[in-house]
């Protein structure tokens, strides 16, 4: 069945120090995924505690709200079908030690705690995140390359 979904991915506050936010954006874009927002902030204490609110009684937790808070991020919205699972495959498993080449974490990542990247891990959680970083909502708009990506 298809499933056209939207899923929420940030480049972390490593991943942009590295300079690594264009390339990055180029995975996403070159799969054929369609970019509906995007926006650099730095984000406050309490949106980056409701974002990783699933893992607040986790002992990395205040070093994880630490890091997220402690520089600019750039936040997106995807769009594709099942874009859920295709944008967490292009980024890879949590430990960059343990993901593939070819993905981000696997290309980019060697500790856990600085993984580069964040991604929706099921339709409600893309649809609450993508609530809380763009209350202003996305952009929609027709790609006209659509029918070349997509067969039917
Ligand atoms: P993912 O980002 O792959 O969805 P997650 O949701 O389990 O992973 O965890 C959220 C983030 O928390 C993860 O990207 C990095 C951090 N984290 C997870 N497990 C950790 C650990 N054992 N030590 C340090 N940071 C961890
Ligand atoms: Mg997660």
């Amino acid at each position: 069945m298809i499933t056209m979904q939207t899923t929420f991915v940030m480049v972390k506050p490593d991943g942009v120090q590295r300079g690594l936010v264009g390339k990055i954006i180029d995975r996403f874009e070159e799969k054929g995924l369609r970019l509906v927002g995007l926006k650099q902030l730095t984000p406050t204490h309490e949106l980056a505690a409701s974002h990783y609110a699933v893992h607040s009684e986790r002992p990395f937790y205040p070093g994880l709200l630490k890091f997220i808070t402690s520089g600019p991020v750039v936040a997106m919205a995807w769009s594709g079908v099942e874009a859920i699972k295709v944008a967490r495959n292009i980024i890879g498993p949590t430990n960059g030690r343990d993901a593939s080449p070819g993905t981000i974490r696997g290309d980019w990542a060697m500790d856990i705690g600085h993984n580069i990247i964040h991604g929706s891990d099921a339709e409600e959680t893309a649809e609450f995140e993508l609530g809380l970083w763009f209350p202003e909502g996305l952009v929609d708009w027709k790609r006209a390359a659509e029918d070349w990506v997509y067969e039917e």
